[in-house]
Parts: structure tokens; sequence; C-alpha cells
């Protein structure tokens, strides 16, 4: 029976790449490896997270009495970093919480490099709303001693992206470049089961998604679309606000209803706010992914090519037609 089958041919996220892997005759498990450590990793945040309001009375995990409380972000940024080195698989690793990058010893170096940002969205933390992990995969040429120009690549040039969002259920959405597929954690296995396959963003969307707060600051192009979201002069419906605040959160939504999310530059911050390596390029390369666009304000975004680790860029990403709508925008002002 079909139902049957539903029930007892459980498609886990392991399964699924080896079998996505296997299309690779030179492909030897490394990579399945190397993400079966960020999956540890996003397994721990998620149980850390959901005690997260508990934790001054039964302590985090890791944590022995008495010892001052770690803070969350930086507990799960620990935890990455040493799963992702354990993993004998990577070599250099950039997290937002480290300001330098970590070069993995040479006795546990392996071929790829890890971006990565451990929990995302931390203003969230405290009142228990959605956050994330993002990160963003490179592969480098193994032919010489690694420098930090291996991760100052292009967002195209990665080779897998993904988040993990700790929300009422814990969602893991992944690209090894053949679409978007999301993952939902069984708390009662400890096993993430594709609930979502080939994910693709609606063509247009009814929901813009930004902090308006910064409105008095914004450049025109940007004045001029979230005026349009609201006022449209062709007849059709405004579109819908929707905030959170977790760029997980906010990007997930979009994936799956469609929309755009924007985090502009403005006149106090020229470059907006979000990382380009470990928060503008996964999510990016998932929109492309899904069908949809990433737009700097000046280009595509996984055209860009950072000179800095932390560096930040302008987004405005989401639906196909509604990114399209936007740089047409910026075309004018030209
Ligand atoms: P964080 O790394 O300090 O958590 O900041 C990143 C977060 C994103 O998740 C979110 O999209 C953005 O900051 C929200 O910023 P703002 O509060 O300025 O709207
Ligand atoms: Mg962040």
């Amino acid at each position: 029976h079909a139902a049957d089958a539903h029930r007892t041919d459980l498609m886990t996220m392991t399964r699924f790449v080896l079998n996505e892997q296997s299309k690779y005759p030179e492909s030897r498990g490394d990579f399945t490896i190397l993400l079966s450590h960020i999956v540890l990793g996003c397994k721990f945040v998620c149980s850390a997270v959901n005690k997260a309001g508990l934790a001054n009375i039964i302590g985090l995990a890791g944590e022995t009495n008495g010892e001052e409380q770690k803070k969350l972000d930086v507990l799960s940024n620990e935890v990455f970093i040493k799963a992702l080195v354990s993993s004998g698989r990577t070599c250099i690793l950039v997290s937002e919480e480290d300001e330098e990058a970590t070069f993995v010893e040479a006795s546990k170096r392996g071929r790829y490099c890890v971006v990565f940002d451990p929990l995302d969205g931390s203003s969230n933390i405290d009142c228990g709303v959605s956050i994330g992990t993002i990160f963003g995969i490179y592969m480098v040429n193994d032919s010489h001693e690694p420098t930090l120009d291996e991760v100052l690549q292009p967002g195209k040039k990665m080779l897998a992206a993904g988040y993990c969002m700790y929300g009422s259920s814990c969602t893991f959405v992944l690209s090894t470049g053949s679409g978007v597929h999301g993952f939902t954690l069984d708390p009662s296995l400890g096993e993430f089961i594709l609930t979502h396959p080939d994910i693709k963003i609606p063509k247009k969307g009814k929901i813009y998604s930004v902090n308006e707060g910064n409105a008095k600051n914004w450049d025109s192009p940007t004045t001029k679309y979230v005026e349009k979201c609201k006022f449209p002069e062709d007849g059709s419906s405004p579109k819908s606000l929707r905030y959170i605040g977790s760029m997980v959160a906010d990007v997930h939504r979009t994936l799956l209803y469609g929309g755009v999310f924007l985090y502009p530059g403005d006149k106090k911050s020229p470059n907006g706010k979000l990382r380009v390596l470990y928060e503008v390029f996964p999510m990016s390369f998932l929109m492309e992914q899904a069908g949809g666009q990433a737009f700097t304000g000046k280009q595509r975004a996984l055209d860009l090519v950072p000179k800095k680790i932390h560096e930040r860029s302008p987004i405005f990403l989401g639906s196909y037609d509604d990114v399209e709508e936007i740089k047409a925008l910026y075309a004018a002002e030209e």
C-alpha cells in the first residue's frame, strides 16, 4: 500500500544526499560526511534552543553547575567549529562569531570550506521567536596551502548552501545545486526526513518583508518599491507586510509563500546589515535554485566578489517577478 510505503520508507537526509552524490562517480562520500557534521551541530542547537527558556534552571548541555552560562550563540559556534574540524573534511571555516577565519591543522584537513552563521537572529532568542543557522560550502583546489582567497569567492562558486530553522518544528533546507529540498526533524528518531522535495518559489508573491523603521534613510528605488507594495497603481491589491527580524524565518516564508525579502543599504549603512559570505550568498543560492532571484541593487548577488570575510551587502531576494520590478527601479535611476 502507498500509505504503508509512506510510513516505512523514510527518506532521511543522509539517504537523500547519498542518492544525489551517487550521480557523480568520483564522489567519495566526503560531502555526505561533512553534511552529517553540520547536521549534528544543528541538532545540538535545536535541542539547546528548545531549552533556552529553562537555561537558568537546568543549565545548557556541556555546562557544569555553578559555571557561568554561555550565551547560546557562543555555545552554538563552539559546537559547529568542533564538529566541522573533527569531520576531517574541512580546511577553512568562517563563522560570524569569530573575527578571524579558522584554518584547520594539516592532520585534520579536508577539501571543503564552510562559511556559516551558527545562530542568526540573536535578538529573537530571549523571546522564543524562530532563529536559525545559515551555511555555505566551497571546495578548495588541494594542490597548495589554503589561503583566505579560497573563501573570498563569488557565491556562484558555492557547491552547496542551506539553513536550519529552529521554529515550531526544526526545518533544514538544502541545495547542492540541483534544486532546493526541505527536511523536518523527527524528534523521536533524531533524523531529518524529506518533507518538502524540490521547493519552487511562486513566480510572484503577495508579501514584502523589510525593516520599515529604516525608511527615513532609504535610497529612492527602495522607497519607490515599498510605496508600490502599499499603493499599487496597476489595480492589483496591496501586498502584506511580514517581518520577523530573523533572516532564516523571513527567507523561509518567502521561499514557501513567495514575495520579497529586502535589507537595503541606506544613508547610515550604505552596505546594509547582512553579511555577504554566510547570509547573503547562501540565501541567494537557495533563491536561484528555487526559481527566484537575488539582487544587490547593482548586480546579481551571486556574482559579487567579497574582499573581506565579514563584508556586508544590500540584498533584495525572492520571487522572480518581484525582484525583476526592483531591478527595473534601480535601472531607471542610472
Ligand atoms: P544578527 O546576526 O545580529 O542576529 O543580525 C542578523 C539579523 C537577521 O537575521 C535579520 O534579517 C536582521 O538581522 C534584522 O535586522 P534589523 O533588526 O535591523 O531589522
Ligand atoms: Mg547573523
